[in-house]
């Protein structure tokens, strides 16, 4: 087996672990401390739940869903019948022959271990504006790769499903079919128009480029030819002959992007489906726990400015102060059930120190200085004057407030990071995601969608 083969091979069996992972995670071990799993984050995390174990069926079931989108009457289905050599979904110059989803399996390359299901849609103009957006978005996001059909130059109704459905971050092809009703030179020049299409910066421009060899002509269903024949008798007869469908371009590209990507594709579109369902379960479990990890935050607050405050000595108070955040992490993080080592825990606090560096530096300046204060305060006087008593109070309690309020901002990162962080870890979607993103070949489609994908990573 070839390399390329078996690294795909690998980005299929690395996504299913972690998959499993993350949904034997969040159904059986979702406890709140030692607690039985909680009813009510149940019910709400179910639909994600069922999001993680579609993902993982179809992950297992190796099958790539390639979808067509387009107008009503721009040869969505016709393409489709073409694919598959065979008539198998209604075809027709009425508007709305499809009416719903359908969904058809294809098998073209047996070999490659693929399964290959092709969804026909309703045309994009039967549903109205918003509800059409989130229509296609839907759809969008449960394919491995869209076929964008017009039948010649692009409308601005296209032109904004065709936006809507890039800015999803799929493997497009667009389509242009009905070459046989152009002469050859209109059909140049509506392709070159769709190679324009980036620069409409009037239209609002694309976010993702299209490709040239991302643009195929085809003719799904050419016009019936009129073909006259003298019988033998001098009688004439007319009848119609139906040309043969012209859509190699598009079986090649096709073909093209399942054997060198489709497995990587696979694994792809399931980590991202499975990251999404998971950060939303993470923010669910946090907003369901919100005023219980206020009282443990206070609680340390507390417990961190008092420590803070006695302890006369100034590395032991800075010691004392990072074990309590540490712990803060490790008791929210226990509150909320979600996955987080102590390793990460203290990447955790690592992240935290550099990016709350002001914050980190106003505890460390007012330990070195309060904390100076107090020890000599304690050195010079003993306490015996009620000055030295005083100066002690006076610069332990600010000292205390600084490094109580640090436990408060490092409370509330701690849940923005347990949110994100929680598809992070090792076998973590997000992990995967980047891993794959990492190796992919330069010409491939994920290569190109590739900056898009790492942009949306948190
Ligand atoms: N001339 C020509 N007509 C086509 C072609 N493909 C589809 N059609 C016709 O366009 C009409 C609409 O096709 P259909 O597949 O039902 O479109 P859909 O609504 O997008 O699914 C039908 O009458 C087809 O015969 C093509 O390549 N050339
Ligand atoms: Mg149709």
């Amino acid at each position: 087996m070839s390399k390329k083969i078996l690294r795909q091979e690998a980005h299929l069996n690395q996504a299913h672990a972690s998959l499993q992972q993350a949904i034997s995670w969040y159904s059986g071990f979702r406890r709140h401390g030692n607690s039985p799993p909680d009813a009510r984050l149940q019910a709400c995390v179910k639909q994600d739940l069922q999001s993680l174990q579609s993902a993982l069926d179809k992950l297992d079931s190796k099958a790539i869903r390639i979808t067509t989108f387009g107008l009503v009457s721009c040869g969505k289905s016709s393409l489709i019948n073409a694919l598959l050599e065979e008539e198998v979904v209604a075809t027709g110059p009425l508007h709305g022959v499809t009416q719903s989803l359908t969904i058809l399996h294809w098998d073209p390359f047996p070999d490659r271990g693929l399964n290959v299901e092709l969804i026909d849609t309703p045309g994009l103009d039967e549903v109205a504006g918003e509800a059409r957006s989130t229509m296609a978005r839907q759809i969008a996001q449960k394919s491995d790769l869209i076929l964008f059909v017009v039948a010649g130059d692009i409308t601005r109704t296209e032109y904004e499903a065709l936006c809507e459905l890039r800015s999803t971050q799929k493997p497009l092809i667009l389509v242009f079919n009905k070459v046989d009703l152009y002469p050859d030179r209109d059909r140049q020049q509506i392709y070159r128009q769709l190679q324009q299409l980036n620069a409409e910066q009037s239209m609002g421009g694309l976010q993702n480029p299209i490709a040239p060899h991302e643009i195929v002509m085809v003719a799904a269903k050419p016009q019936p030819i009129q073909v006259r024949i003298e019988a033998s008798d001098g009688r004439i007869e007319t009848s119609w002959e139906h040309p043969e469908p012209q859509i190699e371009e598009l079986q090649e590209a096709i073909a093209q992007i399942l054997q060198q990507e489709g497995k990587s594709l696979l694994a792809l579109n399931a980590l991202v489906q499975a990251r999404d369902a998971e950060l939303n379960i993470a923010r669910k479990t946090i907003k369901l726990r919100q005023q219980e990890a206020r009282e443990i935050i206070d609680r340390y607050a507390r417990y961190k400015a008092i420590a803070v405050a006695a302890n006369p000595i100034i590395v032991l108070d800075l010691i004392g102060g990072l074990i309590a955040d540490l712990t803060l992490i490790r008791s929210l993080s226990k509150l909320y059930g979600l996955p987080i080592t102590t390793y990460e825990a203290g990447n955790l606090l690592r992240r935290i120190i550099a990016s709350s560096g002001g914050l980190l530096l106003a505890e460390l300046g007012s330990s070195l200085m309060l904390g100076v204060g107090k020890s000599g305060a304690i050195v010079t006087g003993g306490f015996k004057s009620s000055g030295a008593l005083g100066a002690y109070l006076f610069t332990a309690s600010i000292q205390g407030a600084i490094a109580g309020y640090g436990t408060y901002v490092i409370g509330r990162v701690a849940q923005v990071y347990l949110e994100q962080g929680c598809t992070w870890g090792e076998m973590g979607a997000s992990t995967l995601i980047k891993e794959i993103l990492s190796q992919v070949e330069p010409n491939t489609i994920i290569y190109r969608l590739r900056q898009e994908l790492l942009r949306q990573m948190v």
